[in-house]
């Protein structure tokens, strides 16, 4: 198990200044702050692709599945059984594994009935989530597609990032308190956050980030380089969605991979998803936008 304080802190107070930046930071991006692709939009005509179980409403006992592709840091990605891993239909769990460093999450679905601000549509969403450790996973699922056809994926997520830090015993193990940025729900475009300065409450601001990604050959590699990324996003308490991607197919199928990725073994690191929406964008909507927060 990685030790969160000999990776990332030193014995330092928070300072004045810091407190400040943070509360600037999040007055500027609000609860849905990370794009700006509301005006791009409305000028687009998109059509729906259907995601099998996108909301991730379906039952787990229609497919009892526990199936997760594990991929080593070295070696070839492999399918295994794993108990605590309760994956919902339609999808491949996934992780990257090197034992102490990236350890397995476990999944499980998410209850409005039980959290009602862990899910964004319906009565479920899905947890992926470690307990003490890091983590850096989500879920896959390929999908039928025509060949040269423009793709964009959108997802919600958000995560529980709790851990104790001197200072903020307020905060410990409080299921509505996010190190980082207190009870604020939070969506901070990756290279954003405040840079990291040693400063406990400060740093956390990065421990989760949230991608999409597509892989348009079809592939089911996370890690291949097929693979194009969204940029990531830190969000936190609530719902959000991290910056859509869009990619053009190469061949009839193509993949969508949701990712959360840890920086630090927080007693809590809990990513939650929800609504996974694919499109297809016409030709004639390829306008000469740029998708702020894409790379
Ligand atoms: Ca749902």
């Amino acid at each position: 198990m990685i030790d969160r304080e000999t990776i990332m802190f030193n014995p330092m107070r928070t300072s004045t200044a810091f407190l400040i930046l943070i509360a600037i930071v999040l007055a500027m991006v609000g609860s849905r702050g990370c794009t700006d692709q509301d005006a791009r939009d409305a000028a687009l005509v998109l059509e729906p692709i259907a995601i099998e179980n996108g909301d991730f409403e379906a039952d787990w006992g229609d497919e009892e599945n526990h199936s997760v592709l594990v991929v080593p840091v070295s070696g070839d990605p492999y399918i295994a059984q794993i108990g605590n891993i309760f994956t919902p239909p339609g999808w491949v769990t996934w992780f990257i594994h090197a034992p102490g460093s990236w350890d397995q999450p476990e999944v499980r679905d998410a209850h409005r009935s039980v959290d009602p601000s862990r899910v964004h549509s319906g009565d479920k969403a899905i947890l992926l989530f470690t307990f003490s450790r890091r983590h850096d996973g989500g879920f896959y699922q390929t999908v039928d597609v025509i060949p040269g056809t423009r793709l964009r994926l959108t997802a919600w997520a958000h995560a529980w990032s709790n851990t104790g830090l001197d200072g903020y015993e307020w905060c410990k193990d409080v299921g509505d308190c996010s190190c980082g940025v207190g009870f604020d729900a939070a969506c901070i475009l990756q290279g954003d956050a405040p840079p990291l300065s040693g400063d406990p409450w400060s740093d956390a601001i990065q421990n989760f980030v949230f991608s999409v990604g597509i892989d348009p050959t079809g592939g089911t590699n996370p890690t291949a380089s097929t693979v194009v990324w969204g940029r990531g996003a830190h969000i936190y308490n609530a719902h959000a969605q991290p910056p859509a991607i869009e990619v053009v197919t190469e061949g009839e199928s193509a993949t969508v991979f949701l990712r959360s990725t840890t920086a630090w073994a927080f007693k809590h690191n809990d990513a939650y998803f929800d609504d996974v929406e694919l499109y297809t964008i016409p030709h004639s909507t390829y306008l000469p936008f740029v998708l702020k927060g894409s790379d």
